[in-house]
Parts: C-alpha cells; structure tokens; sequence
C-alpha cells in the first residue's frame, strides 16, 4: 500500500532539493556569466587602447633690434635731439646727443633665429642723405677737415657724424639662462660716404655666441659737426636705421 502521504513528502522533498539545485546552478552560472563578461570587458579595454603622441613646435623668433624702455616697453619712435646751437658764421662746431639715453636701451634678441651670430648697425636710408631743413642741408657722412669742410663725396655739403659706444654699456637682456659671451660693442665709428662706411656697426655677436639670448646697449654717444655760417634754417633732420642681419 502506498503512503501517499510519504510519496508526496518525498516528491515535495525531492522537488525542494532539485529547485536548490536549481538556483546553486543559476547562481553559479550568473556568476560565470558575469566573469566572463568582466575578464572581456578589461580584454576590450586593453585592446582598444591608443597612444596619443603629443606633439609641441617651439618657433624661434625674428631676429630683432628695437628701442625699449627701462620695463622692456618698445619705444615705436625714439629720437636723438641734439642741444640747440645758434648761427655761427666762421666756427666750425660740434654738437652730441645721445642715442638710447639713461631711460632708453637698444633692445637685441636673437632666439634661435641666428646661429651663426649677428650684426647690429646703424645706417641711413642712402649714402646720399644729408641732414635738412627745407632748402638747407649739411652733410653727415664727410669727415674731411674734421668734418668742417666738404670732401670728395656726391654733394657739395661739410659735416660729419661719429658714433661712440660706451665701456660697460652692453648689458644681458631678460633671459636668465643666455650667456653674452662673444657679443661684442664696437667702441666707435664715423660715416665716410667717399670710403663707402656707410653703416656703423654698434655691436656684434661672433659664431660662438650662445644661440639664444637678448641684450642692451645704452648710453651711445653721437658727435656731429656744424659747418660754419650754415644757416639757422630751423629744425634738421636725418632718419637713421637701426637694423640686425645674420651672420
Ligand atoms: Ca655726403
Ligand atoms: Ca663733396
Ligand atoms: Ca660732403
């Protein structure tokens, strides 16, 4: 005779351990699932990764000259005014300014655009300018007497001009680590239009200079003279041209 109370407890049992097992295999097998979801997720992220190669120019600057104040501020047009003289009509004389004065500085910068050095000189836009003022002219660029009369040059006009750097004068710029060893000031020069010196080197920098680097010079002194009974015509003029070349 059957017990079909026992036989359904049996069943009951029976179910109850399978659906136990069931669910430890469920479980399991989410677990694995899941795992092998994990171990693909990290694979993926390992083969989907990508080198980024950052990539950086530094640019040299210009070479460059210019006339900055004591802050390193351009100055866009700088000026040398020499002290006023009166009418003089049998002296010969001679007058001095003073280019890039105490609150002034001829600015150089070379930032790896001249490895080979520089030249920095001052010149002016022909060896035929002269000084002017309207009709009246005298002359910078004759130095014959002295530069009180006129020489075998194109014009007919006395005077000359002389530039004079002075000891101490040449200077480190901004930049802390550049060295100004092999950058030289040349101490003085005169514009001799009949021998063709019709630029004046101011300062230079040899082959061995450091490659980058900015530096001052001030305090240049500028000599020009007035020949006799030249007319007090007003104000005279002469542009001259600070310029920077390579080596
Ligand atoms: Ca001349
Ligand atoms: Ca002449
Ligand atoms: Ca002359």
């Amino acid at each position: 005779m059957i017990d079909f109370h026992t036989s359904k407890r049996h069943i009951y049992s029976y179910l109850h351990r399978c659906e136990r097992h069931l669910n430890i295999h469920f479980w399991a097998s989410v677990t694995v699932v899941l795992f092998l979801f994990f171990v693909l997720f990290l694979y993926q992220g390992v083969r989907g990764s990508a080198t980024a190669n950052f990539t950086m120019s530094i640019l040299p600057q210009p070479l460059a000259v210019t006339v900055v104040d004591d802050s390193f501020n351009p100055i866009e047009e700088p000026e040398v005014s020499f002290s006023e003289a009166t009418y003089e009509p049998t002296e010969c004389r001679e007058l001095i300014a003073q280019l890039a004065s105490p609150d002034q500085q001829i600015y150089v910068r070379n930032f790896d655009a001249a490895d080979n050095g520089w030249t920095v000189t001052l010149s002016t836009e022909s060896p035929t300018a002269t000084w002017t003022s309207g009709q009246y002219a005298f002359d910078f660029n004759d130095p014959t007497g002295a530069g009180c009369i006129d020489g075998d040059d194109a014009d007919d006009l006395a005077g000359s001009m002389a530039i004079y750097t002075q000891s101490d004068s040449l200077d480190s710029g901004l930049c802390p680590l550049c060295s100004s060893n092999f950058v030289n000031r040349v101490p003085d020069g005169v514009f001799n239009e009949s021998a063709g010196l019709n630029t004046i080197t101011l300062v230079y920098a040899t082959s061995d200079s450091d490659n980058r680097g900015d530096w001052t010079l001030s305090d240049i002194i500028v000599r020009q003279t007035i020949p006799a009974s030249q007319p007090a015509a007003g104000d005279y003029e002469i542009p001259l041209l600070l310029s920077i070349t390579a080596n």
